[in-house]
């Protein structure tokens, strides 16, 4: 089915920890964005090392999965229009100087390994994350009743 764009979106180990669920889940809804699936569950060291692939080999490669595996994580799907760009914009910069207050970073986080969120940084990202999280039929498609705001 044709849907417009989707982003992977979870609320770190840290962030779960902090009771920032509804916060951060609140922030999207109200933005206009549509939740299509989320989960809560622990992240197997496996399936860790495969969502941060990109960084195997870092310095901080270990502590970074150490952390995600710590606890549970609330993982999403967020749908709408321009949602990857968007959703990093509300996420703000991986930097805790650089992440502007106003921002999901720049409001609760001044650590760069505990930074509350993570947010899938392209559409290819996007498609790769959601596939390795979810399965396709947990991906729930749904239209507004209501017109007009949400995309
Ligand atoms: P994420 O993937 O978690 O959404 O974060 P991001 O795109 O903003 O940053 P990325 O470059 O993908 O880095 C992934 C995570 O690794 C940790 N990191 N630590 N010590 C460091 O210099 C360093 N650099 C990155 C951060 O926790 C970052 O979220
Ligand atoms: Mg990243």
């Amino acid at each position: 089915m044709e849907h417009s764009e989707r982003s992977f979106i979870m609320i770190k180990p840290d962030g779960v920890q902090r009771q920032l669920i509804g916060e951060i889940v609140s922030r999207f809804e109200r933005r206009g964005y549509k939740l299509v699936a989320a989960k809560m569950m622990t992240p197997s060291v496996q399936l860790a090392k495969q969502h941060y692939a990109e960084h195997d080999g870092k310095p901080f490669f270990e502590s970074l999965v150490n952390f995600l595996t710590s606890g549970p994580v609330f993982a999403m799907v967020w749908e709408g229009k321009d949602i990857v760009a968007t959703g990093r914009k509300m996420i703000g910069k991986t930097k805790p100087l650089e992440s502007d207050p106003g921002t999901i970073r720049g409001d609760f986080g001044i650590d760069v390994g505990r930074n509350i969120i993570h947010g899938s940084d392209s559409v290819d990202s996007a498609n790769r994350e959601i596939k390795l999280w979810f399965h396709a039929e947990d991906l729930n498609s749904w239209k507004p009743v209501t017109q007009g705001w949400i995309y």
